[in-house]
């Protein structure tokens, strides 16, 4: 992708492309055989990106997952990093995350530092992100580990000004997260009000486990989905969301 991954992001978001992304945590996918039937139903379908990330990471080098995925799929491959020791240039983008929900300095620029240089120096696109957690029904692994309270999901006013501070902070993409397995996902209201706060893109992950919640994220004006759990139960399920998107993407009414 010639343009970038940002700048790509960016076209969708200004015509109104929606985009999906599937989440690979490396704790779960570390059988090959089984990631590569994964790749396999993913490569049938028009997904968009996979993110590459998980909160518990017993192996930091995630050099041979990556090559592994690059020498399978062309999809764009994006590390979304619990935290900044996974990082691996054979990448095409990382979300450089600042959790701007949480008052942990470490997680807003402490972690940042160390790797700051070496992320200079290297060809991998750094992208600006804005994490922002939603209460999404119980306590997230992210929330826990991350010393941090979630924004309660009724508190629109709330995402949507931390949300406008992340944008003027400089940041160039916001991500609102229930969290991995979430059981509410971010409510459409909270969506919609984040959305057109900013001017920038808007991700949405968290809880999407059913076409419905999909639906409902897009509807609201999440600019893309990003969907884990219910993929590792039933990878199947990228078939129903894929088709949502390729709907929407082609402005049908799929109500
Ligand atoms: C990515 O954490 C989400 O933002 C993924 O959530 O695993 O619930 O789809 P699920």
């Amino acid at each position: 992708m010639n343009e970038g991954i940002y700048n790509h992001l960016l076209r969708s978001y200004k015509s109104n492309q929606k985009s999906l992304s599937v989440l690979i945590d490396p704790e779960v996918h570390s059988n090959k055989n089984k990631l590569s039937q994964f790749l396999k139903v993913l490569g049938s379908n028009q997904i968009d990106y996979i993110f590459i990330g998980g909160s518990l990471i017993k192996n930091p080098d995630i050099n041979p997952l990556i090559k592994f995925l690059k020498s399978r799929t062309e999809i764009p491959l994006v590390l979304f990093p619990g935290n900044g020791l996974c990082l691996s240039e054979s990448a095409d983008a990382v979300l450089f995350l600042s959790l701007i929900s949480g008052r942990n300095p470490e997680l807003l620029i402490g972690q940042h530092v160390p790797v700051a240089a070496a992320l200079k120096k290297s060809n991998i696109e750094v992208i600006p992100t804005g994490y922002m957690l939603i209460d999404g029904g119980r306590p997230t692994s992210v929330s826990y580990l991350s010393f941090t309270n979630p924004i309660p999901n009724d508190k629109p006013e709330i995402a949507s000004s931390t949300a406008i501070a992340g944008e003027l902070l400089g940041m160039k993409l916001i991500y609102l997260e229930a969290g991995s397995g979430a059981q509410i996902p971010v409510p459409a209201f909270m969506i919609q009000q984040v959305r057109k706060s900013i001017d920038i893109p808007l991700i949405v992950g968290g809880g999407i486990n059913t076409t419905e919640k999909a639906i409902n994220a897009l509807h609201a004006g999440a600019d893309m989905i990003v969907i884990g759990n219910k993929l590792e139960q039933n990878p199947d399920f990228i078939k129903d969301v894929s088709y949502v998107l390729k709907k929407f993407n082609e402005s049908l009414d799929i109500h």
